[in-house]
C-alpha cells in the first residue's frame, strides 16, 4: 500500500557477530538486535569469532557459522515481532578481505532453497573451503612479496589497485590458497567475500562484489572498477569467472529469496542492495559525504577514513577504496594499532589510572609540549610500520631521553597520535574540514581538543557508536531510492532529513600553528624509530 510504512534493514557480519539494524524513511532506527557468535553459537568454537591456527599467523571462521548466524537473528526478529513485512530493500556489512569459498553445488542449493528447513542444514555441504581466511590473517607475506614482483613493486601494486600488497587483502589469500590447496581451488566455482556471501543467501544465488569492497583485495583496478588483468594473472588461473562480477555499491544484487516470505513474512519483492565492507559502511553510517569529511574511531585501535575526491594511493601508508556512496569519488582509510590500549598504558603510568588527573596534566602542559616528542609503540604498529615495540622519547633538541614528566608523556601520547593521523591523512589527500569522532574514547574531552588543534578542524560527534549496521541501513534506502528513481540519486538527498551532529569542539589558531610548525621535525623523528 502506497502510504504504509517502508522500512530498511541493513545487516553487519563483523569478525564478532551479525546485527541488524532497521531504520524508517525519515532515518529513524526503529529495531536493532544482535547476536554474537562466541556466545550465540558455541558450538563453532571461536574465540572472537575467530580461530587462530598453530603459527599463530593464519587467522579463519567457519563459513557455515555465518549462515547459522543468520538463520539465529531470523528467530529472534520473529520472537520480537520486528515488522519484517515493511521492509522494502535490504543491504548490509561484512567484515573486508574475508573469502568464502564455493563449490561446484552452491548456486542449485542457493537457489532451492526449502521453507521447511533452516539455512544451515541446506547449506552444509556448499564450501569447497570450510575455513574462510579473514583480515586477522598475516600468513601470505611469500604471496604478497611474489605478486608486488610480478606487478612492479609496491607503489605499482598501489597505483593499480589502491593498496600495496597486503597480508589480510584477498588477493594474496586466494594465491596462497591456490598454492598451498589446489584441490580446493579447483572445486571451487565461486570465490566470494563476506559482503558478497550473505546477500547471496538472501538472493538465493552469487551476489556480485561491491567496489568498495572489491577494492580490498589487491586485485580490483581502482579507477575503472574492474578486474586488473594482470592483478589476476600472477594470483591464481581462470580467478575472472570465479570472483564473477563488480558493481557499483549503490546497485541492485537481486530480489529476496522466496524462503525469506515463507519463513519470515518479509513481501516477495524485497530488494536486495549490493553489500560492501564494513569501513565503507561505517562512512555510510557517519554521512561522510563531501570531500574534507574525516571520522576518526578511537577504540582499541584507531581508524581514520575520509570522503576523496580523488584516488593518489601511497605505497608507504593507508588503503585507497572506490567510495561507497559516490561511484566517482573514493574514500581512504589509515588504521592504528596503538589506540586506548597503548593510551590507557600511560594514564596508568602516569596518571595514576585516572582519567580526570591525566586531563589534569593535560591542562597543565603547554600546547606543543615544550618541543618534546614520543612514539608510543605498545603494539607492532601498522601506520608507519614499526614493527619493534617500545618508546622513544625526544626532547625539543631531538635528543633521545629516557624519561619525561607526567603531564609530557600525557600529553605526548595524545599529540604524536593525532601528528601521525595529519602527516599520514595528508600522504593519502585527506584535508580535513569536519572531523567526525566515534568510538569509545571520543567521549574524552582533552583527547578532542588535542585532535581538534592538531588537525584544525572543527570535530562533531556521532552518538552511535555501530556506525557499520547504521550505514547498511541507509544505503538499502539509498539502494531502493536509486532503483525508484532508474538511476543514480545523490546520498546527500537521502541524508536530508538526519538531525545534524552535534559539534564539540572548535579549533584554536594558535594551538593549529604550533602543531603546524612541529609537523616536520614529527615527520623526521618518526623515520628515525622506523628505521630503528
Ligand atoms: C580493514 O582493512 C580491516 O582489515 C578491518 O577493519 C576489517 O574490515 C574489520 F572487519
Amino acid at each position: 500500500m502506497a502510504d504504509e510504512k517502508k522500512l530498511f534493514l541493513g545487516l553487519d557480519s563483523s569478525t564478532q557477530g551479525l546485527k541488524c539494524t532497521i531504520i524508517d524513511e525519515a532515518l529513524n532506527t526503529v529495531y536493532e538486535r544482535a547476536i554474537n557468535f562466541d556466545r550465540d553459537l558455541p558450538r563453532f568454537g571461536t574465540k572472537g569469532g575467530v580461530q587462530v591456527a598453530a603459527d599463530g599467523l593464519t587467522v579463519t571462521s567457519p563459513a557455515l557459522m555465518w549462515v547459522a548466524a543468520l538463520d539465529l537473528l531470523l528467530e529472534q526478529m520473529r520472537a520480537d515481532k520486528a515488522p519484517l513485512a515493511l521492509v522494502r530493500a535490504i543491504s548490509g556489512s561484512g567484515q573486508q578481505h574475508g573469502s568464502v569459498w564455493l563449490n561446484a553445488k552452491a548456486e542449485s542449493k542457493l537457489r532451492n532453497l526449502q521453507a521447511d528447513q533452516p539455512l544451515e542444514t541446506q547449506l552444509a555441504d556448499i564450501f569447497s573451503i570450510a575455513d574462510s581466511p579473514v583480515w586477522m590473517d598475516s600468513s601470505t607475506g611469500a604471496q604478497c612479496a611474489a605478486r608486488e614482483k610480478a606487478l612492479g613493486g609496491a607503489q605499482a601494486v598501489a597505483d593499480l589497485t589502491g593498496s600495496r600488497a597486503y597480508e589480510r587483502f584477498t588477493g594474496n589469500q586466494i594465491a596462497k590458497i591456490h598454492e598451498h590447496q589446489p584441490a580446493a581451488f579447483a572445486a571451487t566455482s565461486r570465490i566470494a567475500l563476506v559482503s558478497s556471501f550473505i546477500p547471496s543467501l538472501l538472493i538465493g544465488g552469487f551476489a556480485p562484489i561491491d567496489a568498495s569492497d572489491g577494492s580490498g583485495m589487491n586485485l580490483m583496478d581502482i579507477r575503472r572498477k574492474t578486474w586488473s588483468p594482470a592483478a589476476l594473472d600472477c594470483t591464481a588461473p581462470g580467478l575472472a569467472a570465479k570472483l564473477g562480477p563488480i558493481v557499483a555499491s549503490h546497485e541492485k544484487a537481486g530480489t529476496l529469496h522466496k524462503w525469506f516470505s515463507q519463513r519470515y513474512g518479509f513481501t516477495a519483492d524485497v530488494q536486495v542492495i549490493a553489500f560492501s565492507g564494513d569501513n565503507p559502511n561505517s562512512l555510510a553510517g557517519l554521512r561522510l559525504q563531501d570531500p574534507g569529511d574525516v571520522a576518526i574511531s578511537l577504540g582499541t585501535s584507531d581508524t581514520v577514513f575520509g570522503f576523496l575526491a580523488e584516488a593518489r594511493p601511497s605505497a608507504s601508508e593507508g588503503h585507497i577504496f572506490a567510495n561507497p556512496v559516490a561511484p566517482d569519488a573514493y574514500m581512504a582509510m589509515l588504521c592504528y594499532k596503538n589506540g586506548s590500549l597503548t593510551r590507557e598504558f600511560i594514564r596508568d603510568q602516569s596518571a595514576g589510572g585516572s582519567w580526570k588527573a591525566y586531563a589534569q596534566h593535560l591542562e597543565a602542559s603547554p600546547v606543543g609540549n615544550g618541543g618534546c616528542i614520543g612514539f608510543y609503540i605498545r603494539d607492532p604498529e601498522i601506520t608507519p610500520p614499526i614493527l619493534k615495540t617500545g618508546i622513544w622519547r625526544f626532547d625539543a633538541a631531538g635528543k633521545p631521553v629516557d624519561r619525561f614528566e607526567p603531564a609530557q608523556d600525557c600529553r605526548a601520547v595524545y599529540e604524536g597520535q593525532f601528528l601521525s593521523m595529519r602527516l599520514h591523512g595528508r600522504n593519502v589527500g585527506f584535508k580535513p574540514h569536519r572531523i567526525l569522532a566515534t568510538g569509545g574514547a571520543s567521549v574524552d574531552m582533552s583527547l578532542i581538543r588535542v585532535m581538534c588543534n592538531v588537525l584544525g578542524a572543527p570535530v562533531f560527534v556521532a552518538e552511535k557508536a555501530d556506525s557499520a549496521s547504521l550505514g547498511a541501513a541507509y544505503r538499502a534506502l539509498h539502494g531502493w531510492r536509486c532503483l525508484k528513481a532508474g538511476g543514480f540519486v545523490s546520498f546527500g538527498e537521502i541524508l536530508k532529513t538526519a538531525a545534524p551532529f552535534k559539534q564539540v569542539a572548535t579549533p584554536d589558531a594558535g594551538a593549529h600553528a604550533i602543531y603546524t610548525a612541529m609537523l616536520e621535525r614529527y615527520a623526521e623523528l618518526e623515520k628515525r624509530v622506523v628505521k630503528g
